[in-house]
C-alpha cells in the first residue's frame, strides 16, 4: 500500500494497491477499499513536472470553466482534495500525489483495436478542445515550458550532441542526420504559431489513446485523462500527436521497422471524428492538420533521441536502447508521411469539407 492514499478521503479503508503500467512519466496505481470503492493514485514525476502547483492550478481553472458550462462530465476527470484541503499531497520527500475516483466500467487501451476505438479517441480529444473553446488560453500556466516548441527541441538535441555523456553519438549518426535535414519543415508549424496565423487554444498536448477512457461495454469514449500537459497550444498539436501514436501500423517501440507506416484509413477516421467533435476549427487549422501530424512525430522522435544521448533521464525505459528504438519508429513514420503527403492533404480536405 502507498502511504500517500491515507491523506485523501476515501470511501472505506484502502486494502489493495496495484501498479498500472501505462505512460512513460508518472507512476499510476489502482487502489481498492474494503467498501469496494476504487481510486487512481498517481505519483507525479518532479523531474518532468517541477511545478505541481501550476499543473493543479490549470486543472482547477479548466474544471471550473467546464462545470459552469455544464460540460464537466464528458470532458475530463476530477481530482479529489486531500483531507486537509490541498489539491495534491506532498510527501516531504520530493514526491507529489493525487487521486481521482476510478471511472466505473472504464478501460484504457494501449493501442486502438480497430477504427471504431480510434474514432472514439478522436471524439474525446475533439470534444475536449471544443468544450474549452472560449477559455482564455493565455491564463493557463505552461507546465513544461516550450513543450511543443520544436526549434527549442532541436536546440536540446544539439546540446545533448555536444555533451554526449555516454559516447552514444557514433551510434546515432544516421538518426541525427535525418533530424537535422528536416529542421526547416519540422519548425514550420512553430513559425505559424509565432506569426499568429493559427489561433491559440487550450490543448491537451499528449493525445495518445491511452489518455482516453472508454466504456468497457459500449466502447464509447467517456473522458480524457492525463491532464498535466494541458497548456496553451495549437489544435493541431492534439490532432498530430494522436495520429503519431494511433495511426501508425506498429507500436511506438517496435524494432522491426518494416512494420511501421502511416495507416491512411486510421488517419481518415481520426480526422473525421476530431472534426465532427470540434466544428469550431478554422480553415487554417484544418489545413494545418497534416503538418501537425508531421511536426508532432518528428518532434517526438527528436525528444526520444535527445533522451537517449542524455542517458534516458526523461522517458522511463524497460530495455537497453528503448529510447533509440522509439526514435526510429517515429522517423520511419515520418518517411511514410513524406511518401503519402498528397493523400494526407486530400483526406483532410475531404473530411473537413462543409
Ligand atoms: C509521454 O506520460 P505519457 O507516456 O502519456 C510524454 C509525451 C510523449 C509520450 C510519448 C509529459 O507521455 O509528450 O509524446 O510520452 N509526456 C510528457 O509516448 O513528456
Ligand atoms: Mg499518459
Amino acid at each position: 500500500m502507498k502511504e500517500a492514499i491515507f491523506h485523501f478521503p476515501t470511501e472505506g479503508t484502502p486494502v489493495s494497491c496495484r501498479q498500472i503500467k501505462t505512460g512513460h512519466i508518472n507512476e499510476t496505481y489502482l487502489i481498492e477499499t474494503d467498501a469496494g470503492a476504487k481510486y487512481i493514485l498517481q505519483w507525479i514525476n518532479r523531474y518532468v513536472f517541477p511545478n505541481v502547483d501550476a499543473i493543479m492550478g490549470n486543472m482547477t481553472a479548466i474544471s471550473a470553466f467546464l462545470q459552469e458550462k455544464g460540460q464537466d462530465g464528458m470532458a475530463m476527470i476530477r481530482y479529489i482534495d486531500t483531507l486537509d484541503g490541498h489539491n495534491y499531497y506532498d510527501d516531504g520527500q520530493g514526491g507529489c500525489w493525487r487521486i481521482y475516483r476510478f471511472v466505473d466500467n472504464s478501460i484504457c487501451l494501449q493501442r486502438p483495436e480497430g477504427p471504431e476505438d480510434f474514432c472514439e479517441c478522436a471524439k474525446a480529444f475533439g470534444h475536449f478542445q471544443y468544450a474549452l473553446n472560449g477559455f482564455p488560453a493565455e491564463k493557463l500556466e505552461e507546465t513544461i515550458v516550450g513543450f511543443h516548441d520544436t526549434p527549442a527541441r532541436y536546440r536540446q538535441l544539439e546540446a545533448a550532441m555536444a555533451a554526449d555523456p555516454l559516447d552514444r553519438l557514433p551510434e546515432v549518426e544516421k538518426e541525427l542526420a535525418f533530424a537535422l535535414e528536416r529542421r526547416e519543415r519540422a519548425c514550420a508549424l512553430h513559425g505559424l504559431r509565432l506569426r499568429g496565423e493559427l489561433p491559440l487554444r487550450v490543448t491537451h498536448n499528449d493525445t495518445k489513446i491511452n489518455n482516453v477512457l472508454l466504456d468497457k461495454d459500449s466502447r464509447k469514449a467517456i473522458c480524457v485523462i492525463d491532464l498535466d500537459t494541458v497548456m496553451p497550444g495549437l489544435s493541431v498539436f492534439d490532432f498530430g500527436d494522436a495520429i503519431r501514436y494511433g495511426a501508425s501500423t506498429g507500436d511506438e517501440d517496435e524494432t522491426d521497422l518494416t512494420k511501421i507506416e502511416l495507416d491512411l484509413e486510421m488517419f481518415r477516421v481520426f480526422t473525421r471524428g476530431f472534426y465532427e467533435a470540434c466544428p469550431s476549427l478554422t480553415k487554417e487549422e484544418t489545413a494545418a492538420m497534416p503538418l501537425g501530424a508531421y511536426t508532432m512525430t518528428i518532434e517526438c522522435g527528436i525528444r526520444f533521441l535527445t533522451d537517449y544521448l542524455n542517458g534516458d533521464k526523461y522517458f522511463s525505459i524497460e530495455r537497453e536502447k528503448h529510447n533509440l528504438d522509439r526514435c526510429r519508429t517515429q522517423f520511419k513514420l515520418i518517411e511514410s508521411m513524406e511518401e503519402h503527403w498528397g493523400e494526407m492533404e486530400r483526406i483532410v480536405a475531404e473530411e473537413t469539407a462543409r
